[in-house]
């Protein structure tokens, strides 16, 4: 196998399939982004004359249906879906198997599959005739006054805070792959494997592989309908920014502007902002193992990276809950701030209630996210370099959690 790397363009994948006589190629997508890439890159093999070279596609953003439905359409050659590495594995498999007999299976990875789930019909609504604001959100929240208003850069966290805000299950499950033996408690279970946990961690502070570094700040904001205006100081005369954030089209109407004191109400509110990032040397020590074929050490070091990127937002979203009052209405465990037992919510761009990935520019700009080395651009399908990174916008009213803005 020959792993190219991140953010490889079409024609540098086609040299390199050329160049060591490829069986197959395959391509992962992070981010819904990606999916169009590859859509496009399909199209370019297409062109090229190139389908003759099966595509293996997986991916946190890929469903089996959009690559057995949508994507086979438009592919002249086969193209097949690999939910995890072992069902690329097999498919691998088959396909060598196909190429030594020489019988070929013409349906394998290209039959269109059925739809399992019925598609949904898409709401076709009229937006003028949504309600201005969601009827379920009360505007007489108390409002908290932040400890500052502008950012800051913060370094030097410490590994072992950072790392009791870890989610084990997401860590050991989701990016280590380990299960339940047969009749093992989640909690047996959890125990058998902390000790590789505490190891990487041990490994991480001594060759100093994970950088954690942040950017947060708080900001004087109203809503303007559908809009988060920002405000460069709390005399709220000049528009820093803007976030544009949808509305549901059925009830309850949310929006997440809904949460925040409208620019008519004359009232003063305020958000909070963050980007957090395990720093480049964890992907490029990962890539490296990679490319060493050590694959056990990448999976655990890339999984610490990343699952402690996610442990540091957790970690400074409560730091955020504690200087900005209203920690004490946390729910009484680690675990429980996973499914949102605190006051307020904390959301991504990108995420359902917000999905607009361009926005991860505008927030960048606002933090000043270069002073830690972030970068963020449409060149990078709006993805943060480094890898390990992430950001939110943090709101303190209580209705503000979860839920999906468009699909
Ligand atoms: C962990 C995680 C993160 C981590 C690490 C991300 C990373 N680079 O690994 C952090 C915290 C850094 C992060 C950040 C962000 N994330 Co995130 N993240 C996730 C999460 C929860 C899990 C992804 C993951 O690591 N899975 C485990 C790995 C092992 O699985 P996998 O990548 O799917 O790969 C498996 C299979 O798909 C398969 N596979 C993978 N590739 C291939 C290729 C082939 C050819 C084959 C055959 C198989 C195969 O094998 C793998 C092993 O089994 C997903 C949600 C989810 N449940 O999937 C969101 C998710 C990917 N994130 C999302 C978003 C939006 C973001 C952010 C943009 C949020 C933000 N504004 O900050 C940022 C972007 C980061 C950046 N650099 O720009 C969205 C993307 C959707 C979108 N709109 O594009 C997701 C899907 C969540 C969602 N909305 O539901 N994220």
């Amino acid at each position: 196998m020959h792993n190219i790397g991140i953010k490889i363009g079409i024609n540098e994948m086609i040299e390199k399939v050329k160049e060591v006589g490829a069986d197959a190629l395959g391509m992962s997508g992070l981010l819904v982004k990606s999916t169009i890439i590859m859509r496009d890159n399909l199209l370019e093999l297409n062109e090229q004359g190139l389908s003759d070279i099966p595509v293996l596609l997986g991916g946190a953003a890929l469903t089996r249906s959009y690559v057995e439905q949508d994507l086979r359409k438009i592919y002249d050659g086969r193209v097949l879906y690999g939910k995890d590495a072992f069902e690329g594995l097999s498919t691998l498999d088959k396909l060598m198997d196909i190429k030594k007999s020489g019988v070929d299976d013409p349906d394998f990875g290209r039959k269109v599959g059925e739809r399992r789930i019925p598609r949904r019909e898409k709401v076709e609504v009229d937006p003028s005739t949504l309600p201005a604001r969601s009827p379920e959100v009360e505007t007489d929240n108390t409002v908290f006054t932040p400890p500052f208003l502008g950012s800051k850069v913060v370094k030097g966290i410490g590994i072992d805070e950072i790392a009791e805000y870890i989610n084990e299950t997401a860590l050991y499950r989701n990016q280590w792959q380990y299960r339940p033996n047969a009749g093992e408690t989640d909690e047996d279970f959890k125990s058998r494997i902390r000790p590789i946990l505490r190891q990487q961690l041990s490994d991480a502070k001594a060759s100093g592989v994970l950088v954690p570094q942040l950017v947060y700040g708080y900001f004087p904001v109203n809503a303007d309908g559908d809009d988060l205006v920002v405000y460069t100081d709390d005399t709220r005369a000049t528009e820093q920014t803007r976030f544009h954030y949808p509305r549901q089209k059925v009830a309850p109407f949310m929006c997440i502007s809904d949460f925040f004191r409208s620019v008519e109400s004359g009232e003063p509110d305020y958000a909070a902002f963050h980007i957090v990032t395990m720093g480049q040397p964890v992907s490029e020590k990962a890539a490296e193992l990679f490319a060493a074929n050590k694959y056990q050490d990448y999976l655990e070091l890339h999984g610490i990276g990343v699952e402690m990127a996610e442990a540091l937002a957790e970690y400074w979203h409560h730091r955020i809950r504690t200087e900005w009052g209203f920690v004490e209405e946390d729910g009484p465990t680690i675990a429980g701030l996973f499914r949102q037992q605190y006051r307020g919510g904390r959301y991504s761009w990108g995420y359902p209630a917000c999905p607009d990935l361009e926005d991860n520019a505008r927030v960048a700009e606002l933090l000043e996210a270069g002073r830690i080395g972030i970068e963020v651009s449409e060149e990078t399908g709006w993805q943060y370099q480094p890898e390990q990174t992430t950001s939110a916008i943090i709101c303190h009213h209580p209705k503000s959690k979860y839920f999906v803005a468009r699909d």
